[in-house]
């Protein structure tokens, strides 16, 4: 741990990434300010009111207790002695980082740094972001990177929703540009962070992170295609999924779904192939094959719900069809990419009459249309021609949604599969 006086921090984005980040290191004892381009959340924060869910009004009045403050000013940069960036990095039209963001933040701290200021990146990109892009922006031609400026880049691992890792006890990557700018930034985050990570440098630090969830997307991917072919050939994957389960060494289970939502595991390892294509003039073909099988899944969705219904004789034209969950994963109130949003487009073009509930999604529009919001999921599922659990919110009370006796396709492998129950 360091022994230096507590030095003046500013992360820049106070959102899902930063301001938790923020928080942490404000409870060390850190001086830290949470800049933010948008003044309202800025004065929001500085009122005490958290946009994020995961960080409580609690939380943050103890932050502000604490040396915590934010701001929309950037100047605040020229009194930092470090500086966070945590702004995001969507998909770009052509598939590739949209690096709007970074590059801002980088030009903005360009223009304010003061020599011995540690800058790390955190936002998630292709590997050599932060020597090519990052840097050049923020050390000028004034600062020496590794001498008068230290760059590093550590990748965010925020985890929405679940509250057994957080930014103190998940172990943090740190790879700089040079082997100076790792140890300082590593011996920095551990003022607050209980176990750091030095890697090789940047590249491998920013590799790391798109090595961990494009694992996730490609094995998502796997059961997703092998869900298909298993039930026509009259396989349960489901149980042969809990079998392998069982197997405590070499195997991490994942299982089928209705598509891969988010703003991590379908968008970051697309960094990575449209880097590597970029730049060598070829495909990952690993990613892209990923990508096509997960983002079909909800048009396979909507192909089992054409053949529940016709096994009744019921045409999709016309067929009340209930949606209960839409948010990209459980108890996330996130629709990014999530996979409801195509599956619904689908039947409303197959001309079913489709509503939707979700405990955390009070109105949802789809392909310009605002579907029903259903206030009683249980009694409009008894009033459904077919029901298709999409996300098992823990608000769900599985066992009295199958003693509705519904028509479900359980996509998540939740309830059993029985009765007036298929699953994927
Ligand atoms: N999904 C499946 N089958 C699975 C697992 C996930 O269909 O077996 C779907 C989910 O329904 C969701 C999407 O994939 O739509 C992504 O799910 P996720 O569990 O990966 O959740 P995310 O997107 O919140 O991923 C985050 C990531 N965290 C960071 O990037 C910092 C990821 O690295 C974490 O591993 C993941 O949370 C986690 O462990 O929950």
């Amino acid at each position: 741990m360091s022994s230096d006086p507590a030095p003046h921090l500013v992360v820049m984005g106070q959102g899902y990434v930063g301001l938790p980040m923020a928080l942490r290191a404000a409870e060390t004892g850190i001086r830290v300010t949470g800049f933010d381009t948008n003044e309202a959340t800025a004065a929001a924060l500085r009122a005490g009111t958290s946009h994020i869910g995961d960080v409580s009004d609690a939380d943050l009045a103890a932050g502000l207790a604490g040396g915590y403050t934010a701001t929309s000013d950037p100047d605040c940069i020229a009194d930092a002695d470090v500086v966070i960036v945590c702004v995001p990095t969507p998909l770009s039209p052509d598939g590739g980082p949209d690096l709007a963001a970074v590059i801002a933040a980088a030009d903005l701290i360009g223009e304010r740094i003061r020599p011995g200021t540690l800058c790390v990146l955190e936002s998630t990109t292709y590997p050599g972001t932060t020597e090519e892009v990052f840097a050049p922006r923020v050390a000028g031609d004034r600062l020496a990177v590794g001498d008068s400026v230290h760059i590093a880049f550590s990748p965010e691992r925020i985890n929405p929703g679940q509250t057994e890792y957080g930014v103190q006890n998940t172990p943090k990557v740190v790879g700089g540009i040079t082997p100076a700018c790792t140890e300082r930034a590593a011996v920095f985050y551990e003022r607050f962070v209980d176990q750091v990570v030095r890697a090789k440098g940047a590249r491998e630090a920013e590799m790391a992170k798109l090595l961990e969830n494009t694992f996730r997307h490609v094995n998502i991917a796997l059961v997703n295609e092998m869900v298909r072919f298993s039930r026509e050939l009259g396989i349960d994957l489901w149980d042969a999924i809990d079998c392998a389960a069982t197997k405590p060494f070499g195997f991490m289970a994942f299982r089928p779904g209705p598509g891969v939502g988010g703003h991590c595991i379908p968008v970051d390892p697309a960094y990575l192939s449209h880097r590597v294509r970029a730049v060598l003039g070829y495909s990952f073909r690993m990613v892209e094959l990923a990508e096509e099988v997960n983002s079909a899944a909800p048009i396979y969705v909507a192909q089992r719900v054409a053949e529940a219904l016709n096994e009744r004789a019921l045409a999709v034209n016309g067929a009340r069809v209930l949606l209960l969950g839409i948010t990209y994963k459980p108890d996330v109130a996130d629709l990014r990419e999530t996979p409801a949003e195509p599956l619904a487009a689908k039947l409303l073009q197959q001309g079913a009459l489709v509503g939707y509930h979700d405990p955390l999604v009070a109105g949802w529009t789809v392909a310009g249309r605002e579907l029903t919001a259903e206030t009683d999921p249980y009694a409009a599922a008894a009033a459904a021609d077919l029901v298709v659990l999409l996300q098992a919110h823990s608000a769900y009370d599985l066992a009295r949604l199958e003693a509705t006796g519904a028509r479900i396709l359980d996509t998540r492998g939740v309830l059993p599969a029985r009765g007036t129950v298929t699953r994927l």
